[in-house]
């Protein structure tokens, strides 16, 4: 008898392309029936046949207070309560613009979408139409979010242009995207030496948590902040998963370094669609209705989730709550390792703040080409033992874990004794 999972699978696939509303979700890199999620509380999900799992995705990072956080929830009811939205400005926006104002020294102006994809495509927008030029730098492994400029991958040499990464996208449009090697700041130099003067942006996620997570090295950070100052582009730091995860000024202050415009979402929005794009006054200002750059959304600011939001970025900033949160994801990173290490199974983990990555790979992974480096086979059946045992960790050997407040030391040592008796079986 096919479980209820499977049977709302079966169900979702023939309405929903692969049964789900994001392509991970389906659990196409590791295989096996995703759990639907009837609810979480807390550090706890529970899907629909009843099975409860310690929730180490927390919806790819916007759930840092845990599940239905009593004063999430009751904010975003208060807002419900007095209307979905409007369509017109309201005061809850303000307030949101001016905290993360506060939060963040380069945000002089913020303008709030419901993506990150909205968010970054705009600051792409807002970048080229600031500069006049079209050429866009990412780095290979890096996600920004699916608008077309974005799935690009490297083109046959380094510095040749993009080709699409997906279909529909139209090759005259890659073409005005180089992908680079995250954390090469060789690269990055013999780039601008090459075409300083016709680049637009730079957009990186100062941590990499796309192709697992990847941690900048200092000058590779530092080069993007000098070569697009010297060459007049744009430094776009893509900040929606970092945002409010790495640290209470988030990567931009962990690292010390000032970007043009930055990209959040994920925690801003606390579970709810926030995110916004902001920077220097000079650029924002070209934004529409100021400036010639269009950019637009029905929902964007909606005061429901903004409620949502603000309400979680209000208990992030509690004296101590980072410190705290890091100090329970190095615990899980350290005793991963060393239940890992006493059965001499090659594998390595770290974090960065609220957000980790596990590798197997006797050491973690300092970009793209090592990140391939890792065994996926290895991984899934990690994956799939941990999930059997209760511990759901991201459906991919490509996607950073994260922590939340609401894990208990407690919850980390149930989940390093699952983990230790998966590798004490590994051999088998
Ligand atoms: P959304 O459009 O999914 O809200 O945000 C896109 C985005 C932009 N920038 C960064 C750094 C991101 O991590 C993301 C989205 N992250 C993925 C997790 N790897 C979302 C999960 C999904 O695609 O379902």
């Amino acid at each position: 008898m096919t479980d209820r999972n499977q049977q709302l699978f079966e169900r979702a696939r023939k309405r929903i392309p692969g049964g789900v509303n994001s392509p991970v979700r389906a659990f196409r890199s590791v295989g096996g029936t995703p759990p639907f999620i009837a609810g979480g509380k807390g550090s706890r999900i529970v899907d629909a046949g009843g099975k409860s799992y310690l929730d180490y995705v927390g919806s790819w990072g916007p759930l840092i207070l845990g599940h239905a956080h009593p004063e999430v929830v009751a904010a975003a009811r208060e807002a419900a309560a007095r209307g979905l939205s409007f369509g017109a400005p309201t005061e809850i926006e303000v307030d949101m613009a001016e905290l993360l104002c506060r939060l963040l020294p380069s945000l002089d102006m913020v303008r709030l979408v419901s993506s990150g994809t909205e968010a970054t495509m705009s600051a792409i927008r807002l970048a080229r139409g600031h500069t006049g030029r079209d050429l866009l730098v990412k780095f290979e492994g890096c996600y920004h979010g699916h608008s077309d400029s974005l799935l690009v991958k490297a083109g046959s040499g380094l510095l040749t242009f993009g080709n699409p990464s997906s279909g529909g996208v139209p090759a005259d449009v890659a073409r005005h995207t180089l992908a680079l090697d995250y954390n090469d700041a060789e690269g990055v130099e013999r780039a601008f030496a090459q075409h300083g003067e016709r680049i637009a942006a730079v957009i990186v996620e100062p941590v990499a948590g796309n192709m697992n997570l990847v941690a900048p090295r200092p000058e590779f950070l530092r080069g993007l902040r000098e070569q697009c100052t010297r060459h007049g582009s744009v430094l776009i730091f893509d900040e929606v998963m970092t945002g409010f995860r790495v640290g209470p000024s988030c990567a931009q202050g962990l690292y010390g370094i000032r970007p043009d415009l930055t990209t959040l979402g994920k925690v801003i929005g606390g579970g709810m669609p926030v995110a916004a794009f902001g920077g220097r006054r000079e650029i924002m200002e070209k934004i529409a209705p100021l400036g010639p750059v269009y950019q637009a959304g029905t929902l964007s600011g909606n005061p429901l989730a903004v409620a949502s939001g603000l309400a979680t970025l209000r208990l992030v900033q509690a004296p101590g709550f980072f410190a705290e949160l890091e100090r329970k994801t190095r615990a899980l990173c350290d005793d991963l390792s060393a239940a890992a290490a006493k059965h001499g199974v090659a594998f390595s983990a770290q974090c960065v703040g609220g957000m980790f990555g596990v590798y197997f790979r006797a050491a973690p992974p300092r970009n793209f080409a090592e990140v391939m480096q890792c065994d996926k086979d290895a991984f899934n059946r990690f994956f799939h033992a941990m999930l059997a045992a209760g511990h759901y960790f991201a459906p991919s050997p490509f996607e950073a874990g994260f922590m939340s407040a609401a894990h208990s030391d407690a919850d980390i040592a149930e989940t390093v004794a699952a983990a230790e008796a998966v590798f004490g079986n590994w051999q088998a």
